[in-house]
C-alpha cells in the first residue's frame, strides 16, 4: 500500500514566510510548522492543500511549486510541501494553531520548527532570498 500524505504550504507574501504554532496534540503543541494536513482519498495534493489552508487559516491560496522531496513523519505517512501564494484573505489561526507569524528570511530560525519541516523551510527560505 502506498504511504498516506500530509500536505503543507510554504505560504510566502511580501518576502516573508508564514509560520504557524500548533495547539495540539500535546507532544507537538508549541512547535511551529508549515500549515497543512492530511490528503483525503480522491483529492490531489494541491486540492488538499487549498482545503486545509481554507479551513485552518481562512484564506484562499494557490499552490505554486512542489518543493522536491518528501519527508517521513511516521511509518506509512510522509510530508509533501508546496510553495503557496495568497489569493484572498488574511491568515488567522482558526483551527489547530494558536499563533501565526510572518518571518523574514533572517527570522526563520527564531521559531522552533517541527523537525520534519526543517528541510522544506530551508528550501522555501532559499527561494525567498532569491526572489
Ligand atoms: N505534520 C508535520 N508537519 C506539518 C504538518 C501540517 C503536519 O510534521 N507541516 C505532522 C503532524 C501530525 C501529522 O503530520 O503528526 C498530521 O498533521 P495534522 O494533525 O495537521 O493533520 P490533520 O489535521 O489532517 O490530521 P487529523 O486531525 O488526524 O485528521
Amino acid at each position: 500500500m502506498s504511504d498516506s500524505v500530509v500536505v503543507a504550504g510554504a505560504v510566502c507574501d511580501g518576502g516573508r514566510l508564514l509560520a504557524a504554532r500548533r495547539s495540539a496534540p500535546p507532544e507537538l503543541a508549541g512547535r511551529w510548522e508549515l500549515p497543512g494536513g492530511k490528503q483525503e482519498p480522491g483529492e490531489s495534493g494541491e486540492q488538499a492543500l487549498v482545503r486545509e489552508l481554507r479551513e485552518e487559516l481562512g484564506v484562499e491560496a494557490e499552490p505554486q511549486e512542489r518543493i522536491p522531496g518528501e519527508w517521513p513523519l511516521k511509518p506509512g505517512l510522509v510530508l509533501r510541501v508546496w510553495t503557496v501564494r495568497l489569493l484572498a484573505g488574511v491568515p488567522s489561526p482558526l483551527e489547530d494553531h494558536d499563533e501565526l507569524r510572518w518571518l523574514t528570511p533572517d527570522e526563520t530560525d527564531t521559531v522552533d520548527w517541527l523537525d520534519q519541516d526543517r528541510p522544506a523551510v530551508a528550501e522555501a527560505v532559499r527561494r525567498l532570498r532569491e526572489a
